[in-house]
């Protein structure tokens, strides 16, 4: 009997220890092949800036994400997570920093204004609507994302303000750095739809399996045209 009972004790930790791998890749975008925008060369002058083209090379904020819900479900941090509103020097106007915020649906996120000037922080999108009203110092906002999805937040004031936030169901995700590199760690093992975001390209996705203490190296290229339709 009591050789039972260890047994069963040493099985409950062995599934308790189960180590997770990781993801590991990066993310860029590239134009459609046959475009300027593919040869770089010319546009990437800042002189040419005004203009408008898109530098692909040049597009940051990738998110890459386990789709759907997983395991427990989101870790919600304990702190609400930061928008910070703030003057830079290379902007005329405010921003919003970070402009992209992946976050696990459930978490706050809070709208500091470290301006002296007042902004009015909103959202008209379908998974989460708000308008803050006019604020600033000491004054504090924030909202609640309890539903997946992309929201756009604006500032009614300042047409430079805008950030997005993308309220996902897990929380295996993981912003790519300024090469594009991303690690997602501690996965349980299983087979997932891995996707590649960004804000302005279609989405990509890949089938992986990841296994205990294993790691997957998945590389996206986003680009329009060619890429699977979401
Ligand atoms: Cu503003």
């Amino acid at each position: 009997m009591k050789h039972l009972i260890l047994g069963a004790v040493w099985v409950g930790m062995v599934a308790f220890t189960v180590r997770g791998g990781t993801i590991v890749g990066t993310v860029q975008a590239r134009a459609k092949l046959g475009t300027d925008n593919a040869a770089g060369g010319k546009y990437d002058s800042r002189k040419f800036k005004f203009a408008e083209r898109v530098n692909y090379e040049a597009l940051r904020d990738f998110v890459v994400y386990i789709e759907g819900p997983l395991g427990t479900n989101a870790v919600v941090p304990a702190k609400p997570t930061q928008v910070v509103t703030k003057r830079t020097v290379s902007q005329k106007g405010a921003v919003f920093s970070p402009h992209v915020l992946p976050v696990a649906v459930g978490t706050t996120v809070e709208w500091p204004n470290e301006d002296e000037i007042f902004h009015n922080v909103f959202s008209i999108s379908e998974a989460k609507e708000f308008d803050f009203g006019l604020y600033k110092k000491p004054e504090m906002k924030r909202v609640t994302f309890t539903k997946p999805g992309r929201v756009d937040v604006f500032c009614s004031i300042h047409s430079s303000m805008n950030c997005v936030i993308l309220v996902l169901e897990n929380s295996y995700f993981a912003i790519a750095d300024g090469k594009g590199r991303y690690s997602i760690s501690d996965v349980p093992p299983g087979t997932y739809q891995l996707k590649a975001w960004h804000e302005r390209l279609p989405s990509q996705r890949q089938t992986i399996t990841v296994s205990e203490m294993g790691e997957v190296r998945v590389d996206f290229t986003l680009g329009p045209g060619g890429a699977p339709k979401n």
